[in-house]
């Protein structure tokens, strides 16, 4: 062999393992960059983003989308009247997953009904959906069910008269069967009566669910894909609710359901009073986890001690990966 072919399959040999070389390192690369990418994403909002696959195709099932139309509410002393809205409309309840929801105004929840103790409420129903019968059953009412709270058929209105005689913090929903349909597809709200005297509450939350859309049987029978605070999945873990150390904060809280339970907890504080239904004769002192069931609401009074982020929860771990989180932040 001459010396210049053996120098020739020498440097060959060289360029072999440098291309193999480089082969390997490129594989490797991008199996450590798929692998972090892979552990990043399991940790991060894994069960959102797994339920928001599965509903994405759903959301763009064609529906009525109403622009939202809102309340009017108005009051001359304890007179109250208030005008309110069914209709169709397409809402946002996690990152890129748009619902086709029945609605009250266009909104999920519902608006927030502020009352005083000792109102003279005369609430109208304004039922814009064209396809369907809608209804309002207030919680705060005391009146004959079968008169007050039966169907508006499409295009017409119904008025109702009450009187909020008792203080709390209570849910409103469409009773329109079937019903579990109705309030699944976001018919619902909550209405907060504030004892006289006494200040509204600091921030209302409305925990729900939301199930495949317009789907009775996965409502009945099937886990539901997002559990949230005001319509939408982790809400405020994003745009946070703000506080201050060592002021009194209250949340009027309502869980809508329409099934589960909500283990109702803010992390790194004690609820100091806890006011089942927002009624100040039921007083629970220093609670750390409270239950409220579908259609119960509550007055939770907070204050927090040092500033940082707290979180508050659906302690229900499946609830709270499920979009029952978020967070207060609290400065000095
Ligand atoms: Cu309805």
């Amino acid at each position: 062999m001459s010396q210049k072919s053996s120098k020739r399959m020498w440097r060959n040999s060289i360029l072999g393992i440098a291309v193999l070389l480089a082969v390997g390192l490129a594989f490797g690369y991008s199996f450590i960059v798929r692998w972090v990418h892979t552990s990043k994403s399991q940790t991060d909002d894994q069960q959102i983003k797994m339920n928001s696959n599965a509903m994405r195709s759903l959301s763009s099932m064609k529906s009525l989308n109403q622009k939202p139309k809102p309340m009017s509410i108005v009051r001359h002393g304890s007179n109250v009247s208030i005008n309110i809205y069914t209709e169709e409309t397409m809402v946002s309840i996690a990152p890129g997953v748009q619902f086709p929801a029945w609605t009250f105004d266009g909104t999920v929840p519902g608006p927030v009904l502020y009352l005083q103790q000792g109102d003279h409420v005369t609430l109208t129903l304004h039922n814009l959906d064209p396809n369907m019968p809608h209804s309002i059953d207030l919680h705060a009412a005391q009146v004959a069910p079968n008169e007050a709270f039966t169907e508006v058929a499409p295009g017409k209105s119904k008025t109702i008269r009450f009187n909020s005689s008792t203080p709390g913090v209570f849910m409103y929903h469409c009773e329109t069967m079937p019903m579990a349909l109705h309030i699944a597809q976001g018919m619902y709200g909550a209405v907060v009566v504030t004892p006289k005297g006494q200040k509204p509450p600091t921030y209302t939350i409305v925990q729900s669910e939301f199930y495949k859309p317009m789907d009775l049987n996965a409502i009945l029978n099937d886990p539901p894909n997002f559990v949230v605070f005001n319509g939408e999945a982790n809400r405020y873990v994003n745009k946070p609710l703000n506080a201050k150390v060592g002021q009194p904060i209250t949340v009027a809280f309502v869980n809508a359901g329409p099934n589960d339970f909500s283990a109702f907890h803010v992390v790194g504080t004690i609820e100091r009073d806890v006011q089942a239904s927002g009624n100040p004769r039921n007083n629970l002192y220093d609670v750390q986890t409270y239950t409220v069931a579908p259609g119960d609401g509550a007055l939770i009074h907070l204050k927090f001690d040092e500033p940082g982020i707290y979180s508050f929860v659906d302690h229900s771990m499946s609830a709270m990966s499920k979009g029952a989180l978020g967070r207060f932040v609290v400065t000095n």
